[in-house]
């Protein structure tokens, strides 16, 4: 049986994931409706990456014999300056949620939770490589700065990391 802390931790965590899922999507949402369709791929891609992350803390606690909770969140913001913007922001949270699991992972070592410690080491490996990924497209941003041609490119080149949109979703 998972301990209370253990629980605690863990269904704040899913609601993190939960709310990384809806940043990214209310992201991804502005790049559609701004003309970066590629960053807009790139980012639903992203959000349901995050809601995958989130399911995978569901099913961990609840097949510990804990019980997941929902929490309330706050709605994500709507309006974003810039491509920089959205990129510098993402890397902030992506920071933000690394500290978080390593928080984790430091409780399940003094309270002894070795099993789940182990579970949190994928997302301690995953947070290496998100915050390089999101790092090496802020230098890129950063380096086409105002060049119009430059954000394009980038713009492309986020589509082409992105897996296609279903059939479904494509149709008008
Ligand atoms: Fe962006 O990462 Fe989840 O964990």
């Amino acid at each position: 049986m998972i301990k209370e802390k253990i629980e605690k931790a863990l269904n704040e965590q899913i609601m993190k994931e939960e709310y990384s899922s809806r940043i990214y999507l209310a992201m991804a949402s502005w790049c559609e409706i701004n003309g970066y369709e590629g960053a807009a791929n790139y980012l639903y891609n992203h959000s349901d990456e995050e809601r995958m992350h989130m399911l995978k803390l569901v099913h961990f606690l609840n097949d510990r014999g804990g019980t997941t909770k929902l929490m309330k969140m706050d709605a994500p913001d709507v309006e974003y300056k810039s491509l920089k913007d959205i990129f510098e922001k993402i890397l902030k949270h992506e920071i933000y949620i690394s500290e978080s699991i390593n928080e984790i992972y430091g409780l399940c070592m003094d309270e002894k939770d070795y099993t789940t410690g182990n579970f949190m080491q994928w997302y301690i490996n995953e947070q290496i490589e998100e915050e390089s990924t999101m790092n090496g497209i802020l230098d890129k941003i950063n380096l086409a700065g105002d060049s119009k041609g430059g954000l394009f490119h980038i713009d492309k080149e986020l589509g082409s990391m992105s897996a296609p949109r279903p059939a479904a979703e494509t149709e008008e």
